[in-house]
């Protein structure tokens, strides 16, 4: 595929906590930053999202006296509870320092409400609650949404799902995300993301 001006790059997520030595930990989650490097280079428009707690955000296991990677069932659906990570203004939630993309034209924040998580760059975990990012991508006229970063099976999947939701072409860069995969939680993300029509490539596949 060759990116046009109608495409955009969105690099999800790839922040110090997500990466080894960090609070929430994906394995190999730094081996995405020099493919995100290369496709930065070879998009016109690239957008970043950050992962960014309130601190006691609810999705954080220490709030519920609960191990992390367990589950409760919050207002609005299931959650999963993490360990404290991304939070606002911390060096955790800073983008990796290897990560060049200083010509990204927006950064979306996500997960700053305090009672509700946000896979998705597109809606928090109620799946009705916007970020806004539909509205900008739609207003810039993008038609389709290229997705790598971190994690493959929570923010990356939910993210190219909403996309589609939304009415964008969306294409996942599967050699430029990691995954956390928590019981079978990536091949169940790689099968929804096929069932929603969503393309899987190659970063080499992308010139
Ligand atoms: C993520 C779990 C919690 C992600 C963010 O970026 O995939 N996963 N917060
Ligand atoms: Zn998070």
């Amino acid at each position: 595929m060759h990116p046009t001006d109608t495409d955009v790059l969105i690099l999800i997520d790839i922040q110090n906590d997500f990466c080894p030595g960090g609070a929430l930990a994906v394995p190999d989650g730094d081996a995405v930053v020099p493919v995100a490097n290369a496709l930065v280079r070879r998009f016109r428009h690239v957008v970043l999202t950050q992962d960014w707690h309130a601190p006691e955000h609810a999705s954080f296991a220490s709030r519920h006296g609960l191990a992390p990677f367990s589950e409760v069932r919050l207002d609005y659906g299931q959650q999963t509870l993490w360990p404290d990570h991304c939070v606002q203004g911390t060096a955790g939630a800073d983008f990796h320092p290897g990560l060049e993309a200083t010509e990204a034209e927006l950064v979306i924040r996500k997960g700053f409400r305090p009672a509700i998580d946000s896979y998705s760059a597109f809606f928090e975990n109620d799946r009705r609650t916007a970020t806004g990012l539909a509205g900008y991508l739609r207003e810039r006229g993008f038609t389709r949404c290229v997705f790598a970063g971190l994690a493959t099976d929570y923010c990356v999947a939910f993210s190219a799902e909403d996309a589609v939701r939304c009415g964008f072409q969306a294409v996942v860069v599967e050699d430029g995300c990691r995954a956390i995969d928590l019981n079978g939680s990536l091949a169940a993300a790689m099968a929804r993301l096929r069932a929603a029509g969503v393309g899987v490539v190659q970063s080499g596949e992308i010139g």
